[in-house]
């Protein structure tokens, strides 16, 4: 079994040290963005709390939560808690159009960041002498980025590939012997594939560190099998930082969160209340150390559980599962954040109704993505090339939209079922983790 930190006297620190820490910090940062962010000291005094009425995490649940809507509403710089001469960076959500979330960072904030990152690569056992080859993407996604500098960090020689390009990437992986693999899990999953259709029985790699998407347990197990490693979870979101906020330790049994940097809480989605350890709910994180873009008490919109049970990793920082759902629309496919809105502002925009399914399944471990729209008069034509054509033509505004490529279906009007209560837009048929399959 692996034991290693990359800051072992934070990553074991007792709890109630923990607990006193992120006491300090929440009072420093309650003050700082009351002092420098407009919109936030707005909410607070709308609330009737003043930073004099937080004096620790026990006042925590007095603050409003802050969702992805009042990003939004505050896009771009409104939530913007230092001057733009002190940023050195920012990093963007995937999805377009009125729905991008743009974070902002310090040096400081990339530099907390990146031990986060750090800390997942050692928990997962990648030491100096490791190889780590970085294939989520680079760019305003956070993942290349984040691991690309926890990796620096923790001395790996490091290979910035950014996504794509399989056959350049096991190239490379087989002739720098590449031992740390960092992608989603489903690229993993299409790499195994690939260099078992080479013939590849064979590879360099140890250790996999995969995240960004839901993924199960089989599927890990069927990555490790197929790889000969062993494939750790890390999440994220651009909104915190990114990749790093929590990741798994040798035993492999849910995230430990970088409680000296986040504070963590599952409430109840639809009344907020705040529920004890052990509870499924929606997570919601304070960032206690970031500058450019601190944000408290932010809904992430992720159903999980918590658990303090002691870890024999030694680790103090609480666990969570992996999400197990989301308390909003946004499905992850392939990796792309989407939210049925943006599917049917493709449809309106082009002249369809919003009369259209979209069904999400997993096979081989790869997303399939499908629309079914309904034709209209407008539109109709009983030819198979006329059919495909307006097919082809709404794949490439999907695409455009979302950043991936929908097999769109077109089906007879009236065909798809009308529903009496909430339409059912989407049919996602992959299986994530249930709730017996966590132990605490
Ligand atoms: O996905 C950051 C990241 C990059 C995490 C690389 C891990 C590795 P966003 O694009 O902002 O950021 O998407 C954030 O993705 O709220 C979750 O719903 C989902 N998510 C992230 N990690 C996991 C995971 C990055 N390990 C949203 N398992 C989050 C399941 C995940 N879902």
């Amino acid at each position: 079994m692996v034991m290693s930190y990359f800051q072992p006297e934070t990553e074991t620190m007792p709890v109630s040290e923990i607990k006193k820490l992120q006491s300090e910090k929440l009072v420093r940062q309650v003050r700082h963005v009351y002092k420098n962010c407009a919109p936030y000291r707005a909410k607070m005094d709308e609330a009737g709390v003043s930073p004099e009425d937080i004096r620790g995490i026990e006042d925590l649940h007095k603050l409003p939560f802050i969702t992805k809507a009042d990003l939004r509403d505050n896009y771009p710089y409104g939530l913007l808690s230092v001057p733009k001469s002190e940023c050195v960076r920012i990093h963007s959500t995937s999805g377009t159009t009125g729905r991008r979330v743009v974070a902002f960072y310090t040096q400081h904030d990339i530099d907390l960041w990146e031990d986060c990152c750090a800390r997942a690569l050692a928990a997962a056992g990648a030491t100096s002498e490791d190889i780590c080859q970085i294939a989520y993407g680079f760019g305003l996604f956070t993942g290349g980025a984040g691991l690309n500098g926890g990796s620096h960090k923790l001395g790996c020689m490091t290979l910035p590939m950014s996504s794509g390009n399989t056959e350049r990437q096991i190239q490379f992986m087989n002739d720098l012997g590449t031992t740390v693999l960092c992608c989603t899990p489903s690229y993993a999953a299409y790499l195994a594939e690939n260099m078992r259709e080479r013939g590849e029985a064979e590879n360099p790699l140890r250790i996999g560190i995969f995240g960004a998407e839901p993924w199960t347990e089989e599927m890990r197990r069927s990555i490790e099998d197929a790889l000969n490693i062993r494939a750790y979870d890390i999440y994220g979101l651009t909104e915190l930082s990114g990749p790093g906020v929590a990741f798994e330790c040798c035993e492999q049994h849910g995230m430990h969160i970088n409680e000296d940097h986040f504070i963590a809480e599952i409430i109840d989605p639809e009344t907020g209340e705040v529920l004890p350890e052990g509870s499924k709910g929606e997570l919601v994180f304070t960032s206690l150390d970031k500058e450019a873009f601190p944000l408290l008490r932010y809904r992430t919109r992720d159903i999980c559980i918590l658990s303090r049970k002691q870890c024999s990793c030694g680790r103090t920082f609480i666990r969570m599962t992996k999400p197990m759902g989301r308390s909003d629309d946004m499905l992850i496919i392939r990796g792309v954040n989407v939210f049925p809105s943006q599917i049917e502002t493709v449809l309106l925009n082009n002249g369809y109704t919003p009369n259209y399914q979209i069904v999400v399944d997993r096979v081989n471990n790869t997303d399939t993505f499908d629309i079914m729209v309904e034709m209209n008069e407008d539109h109709f034509t009983d030819t198979v090339s006329g059919v495909t054509a307006q097919e082809k033509k709404l794949a490439s505004a999907m695409k455009m939209m979302l950043g991936i490529n929908p097999g769109i279906h077109m089906v007879a009007p009236h065909s798809i079922t009308r529903s009496e209560g909430k339409a059912v837009r989407v049919v996602d048929k992959r299986k994530l983790l249930s709730d017996s399959q966590w132990k605490g």
